[in-house]
Order: structure tokens, then C-alpha cells, then sequence
């Protein structure tokens, strides 16, 4: 089937996060989420503010850092509004429905009130997408569906990636994608997010495997990247962003060219 472009993607998608991302998509040039897996809020902020103009999504770990705070959310929140890019809780829900909706809405971090986009594991049912729906829907929030993993070994593969898909076709209003390593579905409206990648290196030593932008995207099929320590530990960050911005960006137009 034809690849179509950011913008007739978004054209199609009916939740608000997914036309948003695909309009900055298609408005940035730029289909790179950096993961700002960093322990301080001052070390986020400043690599959100470099990588800014390079990135559609900041993807966060918010329970890795040592000083989480209002005022933190209140400048992520400016940054992600200036250099326009989608805030990506990287979460990865996976208990009962009604845990899960604590956790969300609950807690340090009241994650809901903050990031446009969080996401969940499949294994306890659709019950965890239930629970964070009830409270993600009223903020127009949306979630991704965690299909395929880079970790050596994991066991989301075969059935339980095909169930996983299933799942969150059957979770339109609230699941617009996936975490995944290969595209695994046509529908244009779901947007597939692949993790473990780097320009340099194969691997952590602590079980990580990382593919090119260009294998992510062109052979994958992934319609965005997302890279960690490939642009955070750069000792230029937002020269780091823009190649890896330039790369996946020009893998996504030799698809839609071929
Ligand atoms: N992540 C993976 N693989 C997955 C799912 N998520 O690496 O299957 C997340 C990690 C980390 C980021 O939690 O935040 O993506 C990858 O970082 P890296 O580029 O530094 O390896």
C-alpha cells in the first residue's frame, strides 16, 4: 500500500495528540523523539531547550529524577509550547485497571495533568487501558500500546504482539500507536514508535539492542525514532538531534518516494 505523508496521516486521525504530533511532524521536518532519560530537572530542561527546534516528542521518565516538581511541569510545559514538540511520559502502565488509574492521575507526579502522551504494556488486559482511559479521555490525552521491545530476550513477540495490536484496535479513542521494532499494522493512523536506536553501537552490555535510524525507518517501518544516549551523552546535543533528525527524516521520504 502507498506510504502516505505526515500530513495526510494526520488528515485521517481523529484523536487531537496524534494530529497535533503529525501536524509538528510535517511542520519541523522531523519524525525524532529524544528520550531525556536524565536524573535532575535542570539537566531535562536544558537538553528539552537544545534539542527543542531538532525534535516532534520529549520522552520523559519522570520517576527517574531526583527533584520532580510543579514548577519543573511549568517549564517543560513552556518549552514543549515554544519549540512546539509533544511531551511522551515513557510510563510503561502494566497492572489492574483501577492501580493503574492511581498511578496516572495520582501519586508525585500526576502524570495525567502533564504529558500529552503516556504509555501501557498489554499483559494485564484491556482493563489498564479502561482505567487510564477514565482518566486520560476528559484531559484529551492519548496512549500507545507497548507491542514489541529492543531488550534482548523479551517475551512481547508472536501472539502476544498480535493480541496487543488487537487490543488497542479495539481502543481507537485512546490508543494512537505503538512501542514497537516493526510496523504491524496498514492502518496510517496509528503511529509506530521504535525505540533502540543509535548511529554508533550495537548495544549497552545490560541487554539493549540498537538498529540505524535508516533500518528503523526504511526497514522496520517505523514513523519515529526514538533515541536516548545517542543524543544525551553527545557532547553536543543538539548537533547530536539534528543528524539524528536529518537521518530519519530523509529514511521516512525515501519511503514515501519508493
Ligand atoms: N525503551 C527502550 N526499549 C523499549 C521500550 N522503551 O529502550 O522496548 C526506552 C528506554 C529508554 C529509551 O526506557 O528510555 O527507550 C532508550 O534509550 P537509549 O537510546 O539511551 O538506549
Amino acid at each position: 500500500r502507498k506510504v502516505l505523508s505526515y500530513r495526510e496521516r494526520g488528515d485521517l486521525c481523529q484523536h487531537p495528540v496524534a494530529r497535533q504530533l503529525f501536524s509538528i511532524m510535517e511542520k519541523k521536518k522531523s519524525n525524532l523523539a529524544v528520550s531525556a532519560d536524565l536524573c535532575t530537572a535542570e539537566q531535562v530542561l536544558q537538553l528539552a531547550d537544545q534539542v527543542g527546534p531538532h525534535i516532534c516528542m520529549l520522552k520523559t521518565h519522570a520517576d527517574i529524577m531526583t527533584d520532580f516538581s510543579t514548577e519543573f511541569v511549568q517549564s517543560l510545559t513552556e518549552l514543549a509550547d515554544r519549540h512546539q514538540f509533544i511531551i511522551f511520559e515513557d510510563r510503561k502502565f502494566a497492572d489492574i485497571g483501577s492501580t493503574v488509574q492511581h498511578q496516572y492521575r495520582d501519586g508525585l507526579y500526576h502524570i495525567a495533568d502533564w504529558a500529552h502522551l503516556t504509555n501501557a504494556h498489554a499483559l494485564p488486559g484491556s482493563g489498564v487501558l479502561e482505567g487510564l482511559k477514565q482518566v486520560g479521555l476528559d484531559k484529551k490525552r492519548a496512549c500507545l500500546l507497548i507491542a514489541e521491545m529492543s531488550s534482548k530476550g523479551n517475551l512481547a513477540t508472536g501472539d502476544y504482539t498480535k493480541a496487543t495490536v488487537k487490543m488497542a484496535e479495539e481502543h481507537k479513542d485512546f490508543v494512537v500507536g505503538f512501542i514497537s521494532q516493526s510496523q504491524l499494522t496498514e492502518d496510517p493512523t496509528f503511529i509506530h514508535m521504535t525505540p533502540g536506536v543509535q548511529l554508533s553501537g550495537s548495544g549497552d552490555g545490560l541487554g539493549q539492542q540498537y538498529v540505524s535510524p535508516w533500518d528503523a525507518v526504511v526497514t522496520r517501518r517505523a514513523d519515529v525514532i526514538i533515541v536516548g544516549r545517542g543524543v544525551y551523552k553527545d557532547p553536543d546535543p543538539a548537533s547530536a538531534a539534528q543528524r539524528y533528525q536529518t537521518a530519519a527524516f530523509e529514511a521516512y521520504q525515501h519511503r514515501l518516494a519508493n
